[in-house]
Order: C-alpha cells, then sequence, then structure tokens
C-alpha cells in the first residue's frame, strides 16, 4: 500500500495568535505581541512621558515605603518579579532589601530578552550582595517554579495586571499562589480610577510615543511574519470606557484595504474605520482590588499609596 505524507503545517506561537485574532470578529491582537525589542524600547519611552503618570507614581511610592514594604513582606526574603522589563523601580525595592539581608537572589522573568538584559546591566555590580538570575519566559501561561531558599516574595507592579481580563486576572493569581508556599507573598501595582482627562492623555500622548508602540505590533507582523501592513493605514486609537472601567487601544483602518501576510499564506480585509482591539489596561478601586485578590486565593494584608491616590501597591500574602 502506498501512503502519502503532507507535512502539517507548524505556525510559531507568534503566527498562532495573529491567525487566532485577524480571523475573530471584531479582530484583535494580545498586548503581549507589543513587546518585541523595539516595542519594549517604546514602552520604556512611555514610562517617562510626561503624561504616563503610573511610573512614576508608583516609583513615588517606592521611594517612600520601601523599608516598610519589605519589611513587612517578611524576612530572608528572594525577590521574583514577573514582566520584569528593565527593572527600573525594582531596583528600589532590591536596594532596601540588600540593606536588610545578607544576600538577596532577584529572578526577574520576562518574555523579552533584551529588557531582561538591560535589567541585569543595570542591577549586576551596583549592589554588592545582590545575584541577579534572569529567565526568559511567558509568565502569562506558566509561573516558573523556583527552589530557592527562605521565603518568596514576588513581584507584579506597573499596573500590569491590569493588561489581564478579570477572569484572567484571578486565573494568573491562582497560578502565582500555586508556585508558592504558605507564608510567601505576592506585591501588586494597581493603576486606579480617577478623572477621565487624565486617563485619556496618559494614552494619548503629544509626542505619539503610544501611537507608535500600538502600531509596532503590526511592524513586528511584517518583520517576523511577512506581513505587508501599511503602518500609514492605521491609526492609534485610545479612550476611556467608564462601563469597564478600561482604556481600550486599538489600531483603525483609515481605508477599505487587504493585507498579506506571508507565513501565514493569508489575507486579511478591512473595512474603512474597522478597528483591531489591540489592549484593555483595567484601572481599579479599593473594592475591584479587594475583590480580585480574594478571589485569585489570597489574603489582602497592606496597601500602599500616593496622597492623590492616583495608584496603589498592594501586599498580598499566601
Ligand atoms: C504595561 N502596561 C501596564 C501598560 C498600561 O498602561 O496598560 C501598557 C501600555 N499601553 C499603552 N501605554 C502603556
Amino acid at each position: 500500500m502506498i501512503t502519502s505524507k503532507i507535512p502539517a503545517v507548524v505556525f510559531t506561537p507568534l503566527a498562532e495568535e495573529v491567525l487566532d485574532g485577524m480571523t475573530a470578529s471584531p479582530k484583535r491582537l494580545p498586548p503581549k505581541l507589543f513587546y518585541d525589542a523595539r516595542g519594549s524600547k517604546l514602552f520604556e519611552q512611555i514610562t517617562e512621558l510626561p503624561e504616563y503618570y503610573l511610573t512614576r507614581t508608583e516609583r513615588a511610592i517606592f521611594q517612600q515605603f520601601a523599608g516598610e514594604i519589605v519589611e513587612q513582606a517578611g524576612t530572608n526574603l528572594t525577590l521574583i518579579e514577573l514582566g520584569a522589563g528593565s527593572a527600573s523601580k525594582t531596583r528600589i525595592l532590591v536596594q532596601a532589601l540588600a540593606r536588610k539581608q545578607l544576600r538577596v537572589g532577584f529572578y526577574p522573568v520576562d518574555v523579552s530578552a533584551s529588557a531582561l538584559k538591560a535589567a541585569v546591566a543595570s542591577l549586576n555590580g551596583n549592589i554588592r550582595n545582590l545575584r541577579v538570575h534572569p529567565i526568559v519566559a511567558d509568565y502569562s501561561a506558566h509561573v516558573p517554579l523556583l527552589d530557592v531558599p527562605g521565603s518568596k516574595l514576588v513581584l507584579f507592579i506597573g499596573s500590569s495586571i491590569g493588561n489581564f481580563e478579570t477572569e484572567e486576572a484571578v486565573q494568573f493569581l491562582m497560578r502565582v499562589r500555586g508556585s508558592l508556599a504558605p507564608g510567601d507573598a505576592v506585591l501588586l501595582g494597581f493603576d486606579m480610577v480617577k478623572n477621565a482627562r487624565l486617563l485619556h492623555d496618559a494614552y494619548n500622548d503629544l509626542q505619539g510615543v503610544t501611537a507608535e508602540f500600538n502600531l509596532n505590533v503590526l511592524g513586528r507582523i511584517n518583520r517576523e511574519l511577512g506581513g505587508h501592513f501599511d503602518l500609514e493605514a492605521f491609526q492609534h486609537v485610545a479612550f476611556w470606557n467608564p462601563k469597564m472601567s478600561r482604556i481600550e487601544m486599538h489600531l483603525e483602518s483609515g481605508l477599505r484595504q487587504e493585507v498579506w501576510v506571508r507565513d501565514l499564506g493569508m489575507k486579511f480585509k478591512f473595512a474603512a474605520g474597522e478597528r483591531i482591539h489591540t489592549e484593555n489596561s483595567y484601572k481599579f478601586t479599593e473594592t475591584s482590588i479587594a475583590k480580585m485578590i480574594e478571589h485569585g486565593g489570597l489574603h489582602l494584608e497592606r496597601t500602599w499609596t500616593d496622597p492623590e491616590q492616583w495608584f496603589s501597591v498592594v501586599l498580598a500574602r499566601v
């Protein structure tokens, strides 16, 4: 008998995500696709924009309360940061911990190898008793199980939790909890609901960096999957959706068009004005934070905030 084997098409994880999102209705792309080397650089630029209050507000909270935070978190701590990026704010906590402990282990985990490299470069050598162990991983799928001495303090700061859907965030917290032992702790950053203008401006900066960051996801598809997106033919759209308590980011097609993506062997049709939903950034209240942490199976222990209560840093315990 003659059998013929047709090789199955094997898509990369990126190709799978793009195929999934571009064939959905309405079209969508998951926000984790923003963070290739270029996207991570653009995000670093966003964190320094005058309109983007999140990073500097959270940093100010750390500057004021780092001592209290590490004291409250426990003794003989190892730090694990999920979505570490360049770890620039974490340095404040690391320094506070290095003053308190003889040795500090820091495990930054990120999908972006380039961002991790920057984190390691900025931390290594500067703090005598610190050891940095970078891990390149998609922590949204699996929380790494680490065998370390003492207790763990997992950092998930910068309101990254706001980029998950509520149910996803709860599932994520449950997975984090599953990777920890009783007495370990999680430190979370939450951007709070505030004046709609401030929220709007933070995602519509005058220099257009957020627009570039958003459009970079199409650039990435062009670079990595042989896409033919014309970045000039799409527009950055970001607005506050008060009903859902979130900023939504979209890419809007300026005209009717078809876009070929070589590695998917497919053409995607766009109507004029049709949008690709690229990100939700949820904003929280004290009540919504408490609910999420409780549903994630954790115990909310303490909250630190800034004088205007724009941002909250929360310590939750297993
Ligand atoms: C990473 N994350 C918390 C950012 C946010 O504010 O939701 C990502 C971002 N999107 C646009 N600007 C910044």
